[in-house]
């Protein structure tokens, strides 16, 4: 299958996360995406090639325009208005408060973030657009008839809403994805969220649609990232009832029970009968992650990957997250090849 990756991820290359009370080189790296592309020549998946450029136009299809102006220029305001270290939050329209847009950057922040960890910098929008084109010239492919495409996307976007950023998060690159799939002919769009935490931004973006079914196998949210958003009995809304799907898993889910939970989530895809299927493909399942709490092992990846293809859809896998920097390549293209052998 053919790989979509950019160069231009490097751009988003942040010097702090906020992580245990402290300021700490993020776990969403530049390396990782280097691994994963390693890996990809190494196994010979296929042809590498650099994303179309699409301008905002399909972005704006799933995200708010003012979300989207804020995203473009928050780091060169937060800079501007004096502060030293890289943008983030530190007060938010909590329960009671005013929902409203305030004009300072500082304000802006808080309302327009669904989490703290995640420092804006220079060069985060470049490489959020960039990661989004990437989705969308995998989606493209497969409207072009390919059985499977592969979008090496870096920063992820599981976590984006439509007017919501963290988690590592900025634009929702599967989200985009399967919206185009829609908007170019695909009746219906299934979309299976394997990352370990919950795809709350994806759920947001569909969560009263009927053509796009969101289907996820996540850390059970009572104790895992997002923490307010992936519980069981979220099935949608008016037009959406029903067309959500949350499986949570307890702290210690091993491949057997994880396997048990993709198979019933694949049955509701196949009974959805979708055109085209978006994987937000996260490898933070992995028993070595540093931030997370299952514990598949690397040949368990390439096992789900046939079972993921027996599904019989035409398939674009999205990168999300994975933070054992080292294995993430691994992981990752086992879930391909997987794929392809079945
Ligand atoms: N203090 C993705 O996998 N919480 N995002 C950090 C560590 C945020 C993960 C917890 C985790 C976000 C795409
Ligand atoms: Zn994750």
């Amino acid at each position: 299958m053919i790989t979509v990756y950019s160069e231009e991820h490097r751009l988003r290359n942040a010097r702090t996360e906020l992580h245990g009370g402290q300021l700490v080189p993020p776990h969403e790296c530049p390396e990782r995406a280097q691994y994963v592309l390693d890996r990809v020549s190494a196994v010979g998946l296929g042809e590498i090639v650099a994303p179309t450029r699409y301008g905002l136009e399909p972005v704006l299809r799933v995200h708010d325009r003012g979300f989207v102006e804020f995203l473009e220029h928050a780091a060169a305001e937060w800079a501007a208005a004096g502060n030293r270290g890289e943008a983030i939050p530190d007060c938010w329209p909590a329960r009671r408060m005013a929902q409203r847009r305030p004009n300072s950057i500082a304000g802006k922040l808080g309302y327009y973030a669904m989490a703290g960890e995640t420092s804006i910098t220079p060069g985060t929008w470049e490489a959020a657009r960039a990661a989004a084109d990437a989705a969308l010239t995998g989606a493209e492919r497969l409207q072009g008839g390919a059985r499977a495409a592969f979008a090496l996307c870096r920063p992820p976007g599981h976590h984006a809403a439509r007017d919501l950023y963290g988690g590592y998060c900025f634009l929702n690159n599967a989200a985009i994805a399967a919206q185009s799939l829609r908007d170019r002919g695909a009746a219906r769009v299934a979309i299976l969220d394997v990352d370990f935490h919950h795809g709350n931004g994806t759920q947001d973006i569909f969560y009263e649609r009927d053509d796009v079914l969101f289907v996820s196998l996540h850390g059970e949210p009572a104790e895992a990232f997002p923490y307010f958003s992936g519980y069981a009995d979220e099935t949608g809304a008016g037009a959406g009832t029903g067309f959500n799907l949350n499986l949570p898993l307890p702290r210690a889910t091993g491949f057997d029970a994880w396997r048990a939970a993709l198979a019933g989530g694949l049955k509701r895809i196949r009974s959805f009968a979708p055109e085209a299927l978006v994987v937000s493909l996260g490898v933070d399942t992995f028993a070595g992650d540093p931030i997370s709490f299952f514990r598949l092992q690397s040949a368990d990846f390439a096992s789900y990957g046939g079972m993921i293809a027996a599904c019989r859809v035409p398939t674009l896998f999205v990168l999300e997250g994975g933070y054992a920097v080292a294995e993430v390549g691994v992981n990752v293209v086992n879930v391909l090849t997987g794929f392809e052998q079945a």
